[in-house]
């Protein structure tokens, strides 16, 4: 039988790198609702990125969007950040907000609109070099709206030789990560639509290639845990891309849709070695705040990853393997359910107080005065966001 005590070595090295853009104002097509206190500057984002790690101790990176986050100084920001308590890390392109790629970027028909999207990613490991960051997550809007539209298989070969020209640029240390997304801003069909198309593309790169798996980006319905296990299983997971969906897209709080996915997602993570010391899957959020405040919407992102993979990592597998393999149906799915059963909130509590965080992060955050700190503060300037 596992003990909380017996976990707490593996849940020292959980890491949930949050997004710059979640402390944006975001939204959808039909309205962006700012939020009092929301960043101006990168230099804002980064400073409520760090406060998510100084009240959890689990974010101790933040990704970064390029344009969205460009700065003259990659130094500077990074020694600023560095003294916040927290790195730089993945970098994120945009091909999804210029004209010129309203009918593919590194698919497009067009070789100089194609060479101008690799010149993005270009810069984007430049920037990579500056701040120190490993991966290099893609995301394509790429697709068509409309059969005929498109010529599908030949995007698949233009997307290959463009990708190819990105890889060849990356560092012996960097990797390339290449996140599919079934649909959206497409709607008849994506380019990088599922983790087949993604494992193709990056297989045929190298090693240093690998699949993101957002978990909004499923058709619903989808055994997500299972892609989880075959990439693991194919040493082709890079990164997930944490968040939740009741129908479409993503952006909603990891495990507020659906606690049992997560928990059966990070069974198979560790399952498969991914919160092993030597592991070099990254996880990460990809949400949006579009409602709620930033920051306590981050912190209850984290926590929530941190509650479900302390129950994923009480399952007792050696008791569940036997019931597997002695074809136990109703024993396996108990014992399952008992580690999705299990109430870890108070250990957690308990174990944040002993390494000198806040028992309950959230009512910690609230009792701190730091919103409105920020909300005073931040008067006047552009409040940022998808921009
Ligand atoms: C879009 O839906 C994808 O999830 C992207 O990962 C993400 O939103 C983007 O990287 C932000 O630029
Ligand atoms: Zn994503
Ligand atoms: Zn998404």
């Amino acid at each position: 039988m596992t003990s909380f005590a017996d976990i707490t070595p593996t849940l020292e090295r959980l890491a949930i790198e949050v997004p710059s853009w979640a402390y944006g104002n975001s939204g959808t097509r039909f309205k962006v609702f700012g939020t009092p206190g929301t960043p101006r500057t990168v230099e804002e984002k980064i400073a409520d990125a760090a406060t998510v790690h100084r009240f959890t101790g689990l974010a101790p990176a933040v990704a970064l969007h390029i344009p969205w986050d460009l700065v003259d100084d990659w130094a500077a920001l990074r020694r600023y950040a560095e003294d916040l308590g927290i790195a730089l890390g993945t970098i994120n392109s945009n091909t999804f907000q210029d004209d010129d790629y309203k009918l593919g970027a590194l698919t497009h028909t067009d070789p100089k609109i194609r060479q101008k999207a690799v010149d993005h990613h270009f810069e984007c490991i430049d920037v990579m070099d500056a701040t120190g960051s490993r991966d290099l997550k893609i995301w394509l809007a790429e697709g068509s709206n409309y059969p005929g539209q498109a010529d599908m298989r030949g995007r698949q070969d233009r997307l290959a030789e463009s990708l190819q020209k990105i890889y060849d640029r990356i560092g012996d240390e960097q990797r390339l990560v290449l996140e599919y997304k079934f649909f959206e801003p497409a709607f008849y069909h994506t380019d990088v639509p599922d983790w087949g198309t993604s494992y193709v593309q990056v297989a045929a790169l190298g090693e240093r290639a690998m699949v993101c798996l957002d978990t909004g980006h499923h058709a619903p319905g989808t055994n997500i845990e299972f892609i989880v296990a075959q990439l693991l299983r194919l040493g082709k997971l890079g990164s997930f891309d944490f968040n939740s969906r009741f129908y479409a897209d993503d952006d909603l709080i990891v495990g507020s849709a659906d606690p049992f996915q997560l928990f059966r997602i990070l069974v198979e993570v560790i399952r498969g070695g991914g919160l092993d010391a030597d592991s070099d899957v990254a996880l990460m959020l990809d949400q949006c705040h579009n409602i709620e405040k930033k920051i306590p919407g981050q912190i209850r992102s984290v926590l929530n990853v941190q509650e479900m993979t302390a129950r994923a990592l009480l399952l007792d597998r050696e008791a569940l393997t036997a019931a597997q393999e002695s074809g136990d149906v109703l024993e396996a799915h108990e014992i399952f359910m008992d580690a999705f059963s299990t109430d870890v909130r108070g250990d957690l509590a308990a174990w944040r107080e002993s390494r000198g965080l806040p028992a309950h992060p959230m009512k910690a955050f609230a009792a701190s005065g730091y919103q409105d700190g920020i909300e005073a503060a931040r008067v006047g300037g552009t409040q940022a966001g998808w921009s």
